[in-house]
């Protein structure tokens, strides 16, 4: 969140101030900084399996980190938006296009909100999807490999922050534009913006993996739109949206941005956008967009450009648009397990503002408008408020829910996390965070279901939690018990990147549907080396093919010759193990790309430019047998015009290892 960050540093001691303010009115002791019992309850003990899984965004890490809860272990990252060296992910030719946007490849973004698919309004463990901020972006990490699979960019938008929320049966995702902008994009004066800005939310359809698209687009005034989360139960159908900047400032927003009392809540109807498509009544908006998917036979990833978009303009369209007035530049908007409450957290507000979606309807029905903008309604705050939480802390951002008739908002100014009853609005429960929470985490929280159990927070600045490392300090996940009626902080770990939002769900609906190794009878890589018998090396013109496998422990072939300055070496290995977790590596001495991590079962390729005359080795990079570090080999590198014959070479070892394998020695 980089203007809350700013924030933070220019009013780092007020923070810590008022964290520390709040802290002695809290009923929680802090003398004690953890429960009694806390060492215990995140225990898991060597040998046994965490209960849930959790996937936290990585903030400007660009990609996902997946932890073990209640233990805080961490178990994996999932590069999605960022090139990742340590698998080759963004540098191996199989991926490269999963990174490629209508600018060209993009090695880098920023990822706010993991989001899981959801089945009936409950997390069902198929798939994880999460949002490229800068280029807006959204991505589809399938579950049963944890890799990404696909990758839309969402065009006409800039800064795609409220996004990837997911309807119910995940028919939609959406992405909303952060940074309002020029729709289509045009080289007009920053100062028109009033005139010329445009913001949009786009539903992305999400239930069928390798089909992501923009269904459609709604055109809306140019504010910031910030979050979303869509309706349920009785609200499945809507999505509300929150807004702030509805100045419309463009040049110090921290004081242009913060003088009306009230910003938006946008609450879509969705169901009547799709009426009003059907019928005609969206425009084709010329609209250039990648839409990048790995092919699921294959394994390689592939660019599709996509030229058009559904355009709706809510004038067209009328009933589909109605915005809710919310103090005070509102950030998180967030929907009860019933489906009823929509909470929103005003950044500035000093209450906590709920809105109900039963008073929405009647406020329609009533036409309760106070104006309307460009088309759309401006309901009543008095006609669709249900309640405001009074005096709940400072800086008020997330809320999520236990599914126990309680509410949960991270509280980003006062540090600390204040529970609150659903309907009474009372505050019964704080305890302090250190220091400045974003997003909390409940597993399921934002669902209908919610499992409970734990809170997550995540927190931006960490002074005195963890051994100092230098200028920048870690970024900080605190664990906290809500089983009880008191919250008890069970455990502090540090994350990777930034954190923002997370999303978590038990281990037992991932955990026994992964896939352990792919066949390499099904490998349809174009390139793929089922045995040694297959591996060689081939020249076209300038291109040097060269194909190889890696089994323990071994390259075949392993030794080259013929290659030339000018040309380019693209080294195609395939892993030809047929077992779990059997990884090989590859690396060549002086390329200037990565590595290749390869699992079993799989091809991947890396490109090499040699630049200089010699013999350079190459190597497996993942110890993987006693013998790993003789998995090795040469390549030889000539001059141009030279006339070294184009030969491959499985070495005398080579031989002699297979041998040994077949005849079991
Ligand atoms: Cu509040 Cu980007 Cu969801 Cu950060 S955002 S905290
Ligand atoms: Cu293969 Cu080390």
């Amino acid at each position: 969140m980089p203007p809350l960050r700013r924030a933070v540093l220019a009013t780092a001691a007020t923070v810590v101030a008022a964290a520390l303010f709040y802290a002695c009115r809290s009923t929680t002791p802090t003398t004690s900084l953890a429960a009694g019992d806390a060492a215990s309850r995140v225990y898991v003990a060597p040998g046994t399996y965490d209960e849930y899984y959790a996937f936290l965004s990585g903030g400007f890490s660009g990609q996902v980190s997946v932890y073990g809860l209640p233990s805080g272990r961490l178990l994996k990252v999932i590069p999605v938006f960022s090139q990742n060296p340590e698998t080759g992910y963004g540098y191996n030719e199989e991926t490269k296009d999963l990174l490629t946007t209508t600018y060209g490849f993009v090695p880098w973004d920023d990822t706010h909100h993991a989001e899981l698919s959801q089945t009936d309004g409950v997390p069902d463990g198929r798939w994880l999807f999460i949002n490229g901020n800068n280029t807006p972006r959204i991505a589809r990490i399938d579950l049963t490999r944890f890799e990404t699979d696909e990758i839309l960019q969402i065009p006409n938008a800039a800064g795609g922050h409220a996004s990837p929320f997911t309807t119910p049966d995940s028919k939609y995702v959406v992405s909303a534009t952060r940074f309002s902008v020029p729709v289509p994009n045009a080289d007009v004066s920053i100062d028109s913006y009033k005139q010329n800005f445009k913001g949009t939310l786009s539903f992305i359809t999400a239930n069928q993996p390798g089909k992501m698209d923009v269904a459609f687009q709604i055109l809306m005034p140019g504010y910031d739109y910030d979050l979303g989360h869509a309706g349920k139960g009785p609200s499945d159908g809507w999505f509300f949206f929150t807004s702030y900047n509805t100045e419309q400032a463009n040049t110090k927003l921290e004081e242009n941005a913060s003088k009306n009392d009230k910003d938006f809540i946008a609450a879509v109807n969705y169901k009547q956008a799709e009426t009003c498509v059907a019928q005609g009544k969206a425009k084709d908006f010329p609209s250039e967009y990648d839409h990048n998917v790995v092919d699921s036979v294959s394994r390689v990833a592939k660019v599709e450009r996509k030229t058009s978009v559904k355009m709706l303009d809510p004038k067209d369209c009328p009933g589909v648009v109605y915005y809710l007035p919310t103090p005070k530049s509102p950030h998180g908007v967030d929907v009860d397990p019933t489906g009823e409450y929509i909470v929103a957290g005003g950044k500035l507000a000093t209450v906590i503002p709920v809105h109900s979606f039963t008073k929405l309807q009647k406020a329609i029905a009533d036409k309760a408008f106070e104006k309307e903008i460009d088309g759309i309604p401006v309901i009543k705050y008095e006609a669709v408020m249900a309640g405001e939480v009074q005096k709940p802390g400072l800086g008020p951002l997330h809320t999520e829910f236990d599914g126990k008739g309680y509410a949960y908002t991270s509280m980003f100014i006062s540090s600390e996390i204040v529970k609150w009853k659903l309907g009474t609005w009372e505050v019964v429960d704080r305890i302090p965070t250190y220091y400045s929470i974003g997003h909390l985490m409940i597993p399921g929280g934002d669902s209908r279901k919610p499992w409970g159990k734990y809170v997550l927070a995540m927190n931006k600045i960490t002074k005195d939690r963890y051994l100092p490392t230098g200028p920048e300090l870690s970024q900080s996940a605190q664990l906290i018990d809500i089983t009880g009626d008191k919250m008890k902080l069970l455990l502090d770990f540090p994350t990777i990147g930034e954190p923002h939002y997370a999303q978590a769900i038990p281990a037992s609906m991932i955990k026994d549907k992964q896939v352990k190794y792919f066949s390499l009878a099904q490998n349809t890589n174009p390139w793929v080396t089922r045995s040694e018998a297959e591996g060689g090396i081939k020249r076209s013109g300038k291109r040097v093919d060269i194909k190889m496998i890696a089994i323990r422990s071994h390259f075949a072939p392993d030794n080259f010759e013929g290659v030339r300055i000018g040309d380019t070496v693209y080294f195609h290995v395939t892993n030809i193990e047929q077992d779990w977790d059997i990884e090989h590596g590859f690396a060549v001495f002086g390329n200037t790309n990565a590595e290749l991590t390869l699992n079993p079962g799989d091809t991947r390729t890396l490109k090499w430019v040699p630049t200089r005359v010699g013999v350079y080795p190459f190597y497996c990079t993942d110890f993987c047998s006693a013998l790993h570090q003789e998995m090795q080999g040469y390549i030889r590198v000539s001059p141009a015009g030279s006339t070294v014959a184009l030969t491959a070479n499985t070495s005398e070892r080579a031989r002699r290892q297979l041998a040994d394998a077949q005849t079991g020695k």
